[in-house]
């Protein structure tokens, strides 16, 4: 068989990757990340304590800004640390934030930064912080466990509450796989905390063994009829299958992914492939678990650019995979159930659920919380914080919800939201904008090849007048944008995406829906701002003069453009 074959090609053990060995020599994840913590004379860590750093969480990052003037200055670059945390579906009590509010501020930029994957990051925080950032952390209950590395992300949950009287019990399962996928090891304990270190520091991982995945990998539940977390852009994406407001299971995909390398044929973004349904807690968390071990055993270990679960699937083909899957779990998954994703956005403002609890979405450009002149957002969510009576939920969107708030509660949020000028900002932003996302890139990003959030505003300002031209200022159209083509706004499951390629350079892709169930289509190269406003406006002029009804601008782009199918 032909993919037994290939098989032994990948798995050659002198042709294993760099990190490969760095992971298996780690005894446990530890490697010798205590000692690059004392040493005071750099602010770096050592090479191979760079890639272990990750599977705790943190990335060794430095200014981007500042390289050129510290290099002249023969100053070694400005190094610092990224922390990110893991929160199961992105929920924290009001306490928490209460303390990664002072945390953010003593330790880091004071920026929160939420994540496209319903965490948060902070970012420059200097060598000598990470204990004390990660101890106080740990007061708080959280943790940065394996929030990055070859290992499972944090897993996501749709968002919204208020979308599904059940939203509570399928949100503990992004707990309880978070829970299933963590890593045995007690690094980050020993090396954080100064947990007692083991005797033995090699702990039996099952899952994991001593090589963990070759390559990151996702998870995500998604709960009809919304596909807010993008679901089928993970390694595995679940979908609740609700029947008469009661959970009868989850289909299964698996095999999403994002990423391409510009110049690379052999990279691609792929959708996952609905598998199959499984009906009870047992089955579902024992199929993500052996769809792990599968990518486990049979990932591409040799080149880190063919090593995510998608490329796994199609060298394997989707039946094989499948019948692994089933041979591993020791039972056969049942016939995909109907669904039907009817949304992807966050519900701005308002909502209420089935038991009369409300919810405020509120909008966070690009994930960026902090205090601006005319915005104090960071002191807002404090001061909401500060009362008990809102817990925050993260949304895929890089969007906050104040949630779980009593009918009697809702006037003290609502008086603290309208001083603070958030429901106002909240209400005046343009569709296009609530509709956007943009990731880090520079300049912490080591991987930026263009600017993503400092730049995406203002180009949005330069689009709206366009829409308005051509009267498409209500329309719901997705723009995302990110610094390099790893995906990480995921720009190729969006209406309009936008993938840097050199400073100042995107390319512009179209085409894709508005749900997350096609991906978009690369449309024109290396485009500066010029290029990208006059093609959209193009663009624009041919959509609003020739769309049939309600017809999605990705909709008719995909058939006009892509297809050429639009007579
Ligand atoms: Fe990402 C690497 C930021 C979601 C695909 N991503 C990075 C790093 C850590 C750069 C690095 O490796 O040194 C970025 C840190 C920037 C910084 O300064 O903070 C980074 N990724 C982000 C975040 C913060 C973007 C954001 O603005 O919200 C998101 C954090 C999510 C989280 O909380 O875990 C983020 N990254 C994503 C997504 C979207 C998703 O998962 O839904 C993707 C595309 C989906 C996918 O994985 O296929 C994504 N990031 C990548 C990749 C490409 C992976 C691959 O398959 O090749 C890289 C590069 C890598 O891993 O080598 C990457
Ligand atoms: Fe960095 Fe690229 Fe991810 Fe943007 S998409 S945060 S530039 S890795």
């Amino acid at each position: 068989m032909a993919w037994a074959a290939n098989e032994i090609t990948m798995s050659k053990k002198d042709n294993l990757s760099a990190v490969e060995r760095i992971k298996t020599a780690s005894e446990g994840l530890r490697g010798t990340l205590k000692e690059s913590l004392r040493d005071a004379v750099t602010g770096a860590i050592r090479e191979d304590d760079q890639s272990l750093v990750k599977f705790h969480g943190m990335y060794q990052q430095d200014d981007r800004d500042r390289r050129e003037e510290r290099s002249q200055k023969k100053l070694e670059w400005l190094y610092f640390f990224m922390i990110r945390l893991r929160i199961p579906g992105g929920f924290l009590k009001p306490e928490q934030w209460i303390d990664l509010h002072h945390i953010a501020g003593e330790h880091s930029t004071g920026v929160i930064k939420i994540t496209t994957r319903q965490t948060v990051q902070l970012h420059g925080i200097l060598k000598s912080h990470i204990k004390p950032t990660i101890k106080a952390f740990n007061i708080s209950h959280l943790d940065s466990i394996a929030a990055c590395g070859d290992v499972n992300r944090n897993v996501l949950c749709s968002a919204h509450p208020a979308q599904s009287a059940i939203h509570e019990e399928i949100f503990r399962y992004a707990d309880k796989i978070s829970t299933l996928a963590l890593p045995k090891s007690r690094a980050y304990y020993e090396v954080w905390l100064d947990e007692e270190p083991l005797a033995d520091k090699q702990e039996d991982d099952p899952l994991y063994q001593d090589r963990y995945l070759p390559r990151k990998f996702k998870i995500a539940i998604a709960i009809p009829p919304d596909n807010d977390i993008d679901v089928f852009t993970n390694d595995i994406g679940l979908i609740a299958i609700i029947e008469n407001n009661e959970l009868k299971g989850f289909n299964i995909a698996a095999g999403g992914g994002l990423s391409t390398t510009h110049g690379n044929a052999a990279t691609y973004a792929r959708l996952g492939t609905v598998l199959g349904f499984v009906n009870s807690e047992e089955k579902v968390l024992k199929a993500v678990y052996e769809i792990m071990t599968i990518q486990r055993d049979h990932g591409n270990r040799s080149d880190r650019k063919l090593a995510r679960l998608k490329y796994t699937i199609d060298r394997m083909g989707v039946n094989v995979f499948k019948e692994e899957l089933e041979k591993r779990c020791g039972f056969e998954l049942e016939n995909t159930r109907p669904y039907r994703f009817t949304e992807r956005k966050d519900y701005y403002g308002w909502q209420q659920n089935h038991e009369g609890k409300w919810y405020y979405t509120l909008f966070v450009e690009n994930g960026r919380v902090l205090d601006e002149k005319g915005l104090p957002l960071k002191t807002a969510l404090l001061e909401v914080a500060k009362t008990g009576k809102a817990n925050f939920r993260f949304t895929g969107n890089q969007n906050v919800i104040l949630s779980d708030i009593a009918e009697t509660d809702k006037p003290v949020i609502e008086a603290i939201l309208s001083k603070f000028g958030i429901s106002d900002h909240t209400n005046n932003t343009g569709i296009l904008r609530k509709n956007s996302m943009a990731c880090v890139a520079f300049n912490t990003c080591p991987l930026a090849l263009a600017e993503g959030q400092r730049y995406l505003p203002s180009l949005i300002s330069k689009i709206e007048p366009l829409l308005e031209k051509y009267t498409l200022q209500d329309e719901p159209i997705t723009l995302r944008m990110t610094g390099c083509p790893n995906g990480c706004a995921r720009p190729y499951a969006a209406e309009i995406g936008l993938v840097g390629t050199a400073y100042g350079q995107y390319n512009l892709h179209i085409g894709g829906d508005r749900l997350g169930e096609r991906l978009n289509t690369k449309f024109k190269e290396n485009l500066d701002e010029e290029q990208i406003l006059q093609t959209l406006e193009e663009l624009f002029a041919v959509y609003s003069r020739e769309r049939k009804g309600d017809e999605t601008f990705g909709d008719f782009s995909n058939k006009k453009w892509i297809h050429n199918t639009v007579i």
